[in-house]
């Protein structure tokens, strides 16, 4: 049976690509895995029967390897973080922070430096060697001159990307020079429409005429810890995982406890100590949103 990727769903139908066709398909009945019922998501890779050139059935849902919730997409295998050097002003912290997030979702990263234009060549290259040592593709990008943007539309090759930043920072901009013609959802629809109307975000997945697809809606709006253990947290710092094995305590979260080898790397600079600091913030934001959102 033929196989395809989903992406469009609406009002019951999943649009499946194959090759060059899209087909129009509907589930049929329920898919089992395990004992929780799955719903096809857009990104799902399925096997789907066709009933005419146009019409089919989805039969069944392969393995995912990733999953966001926002939006509600599967598979996909990195976020794309673009971050302004300037205007809005490079936050270190809230890129730190975006990375807990797509660590813990278990997709990959490429942090777009945006109006590199506004930014002097030394501190761009100070924040591409800060990241580039954790290890992360760290992309330096203009509208005004065009730098960087053959270098992303390679990354983003035969690959699902999701696009992700604050607003304002040029995600749109950006999506206009490597694919023009594609438009990015920007601002939230119910924002737009007013409250109760029309809340609903249909993300659709674009495929680019190079292979690979780009979500139409910005992914990671929501940044509070919901889902995420000490330990997941500590976990999403690559370079802490690096060394974790080092750690005397199967567990560590490198904080207060004895023989930590993640402590002694900070003390030596060899973890960079302005990620460190953030992580030890991220540990009390968690302990609050906890507090919080106690289920008594
Ligand atoms: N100097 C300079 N300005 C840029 C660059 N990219 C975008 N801008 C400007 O920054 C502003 C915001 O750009 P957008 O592309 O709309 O940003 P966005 O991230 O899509 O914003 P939202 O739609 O709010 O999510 C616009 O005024 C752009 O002209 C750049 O590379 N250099
Ligand atoms: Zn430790």
């Amino acid at each position: 049976m033929p196989e395809g990727r989903i992406v469009k769903a609406l009002s019951g139908f999943y649009y499946v690509a194959d090759g060059d066709r899209v087909i129009q398909c509907r589930a049929r009945g329920l898919f089992k895995k395990k004992d929780a019922k799955v719903n096809p998501l857009v990104g799902d890779w399925v096997v789907y029967e066709s009933v005419s050139e146009t019409e089919g059935y989805i039969m069944q849902v392969h393995e995912r390897k990733s999953e966001l919730l926002r939006p509600p997409v599967s598979n996909v295998d990195q976020a794309i973080l673009v971050f302004s050097l300037k205007e809005p002003a490079f936050s270190s912290l809230l890129l730190d922070k975006f990375l807990v997030h797509t660590e813990h979702a278990g997709i990959d990263s490429v942090i777009v430096l945006s109006k590199a234009d506004l930014a002097g060549a030394e501190e761009t290259a100070e924040v591409i060697r800060k990241y580039e040592r954790v290890g992360y593709r760290v992309i330096p990008t203009s509208k005004q001159d065009g730098r960087g943007v053959n270098e992303l539309r390679a990354e983003l090759r035969d690959r699902i990307s999701v696009f992700a930043g604050q607003s304002g920072v040029g995600k749109s901009s950006l999506i206009n020079l490597l694919f023009p013609g594609i438009e990015l959802q920007t601002g939230d629809v119910s924002q737009k429409l007013g409250r109760g109307r029309h809340t609903t975000r249909h993300v659709e997945l674009i495929p680019l005429a190079e292979g690979g697809y780009v979500a139409d809606t910005p992914g990671f709006s929501s940044l509070e810890f919901i889902g995420l253990s000490e330990l997941d947290l500590a976990r999403s710092f690559r370079e802490f995982e690096q060394l974790a094995d080092g750690c005397r305590f199967r567990g560590c979260l490198h904080l207060s406890e004895p023989g930590c080898a993640v402590r002694e790397a900070v003390e030596t600079d060899e973890i960079d100590p302005a990620r460190y600091e953030h992580y030890k913030q991220f540990t009390e934001e968690l302990k609050e949103y906890q507090r919080r959102n106690k289920p008594w």
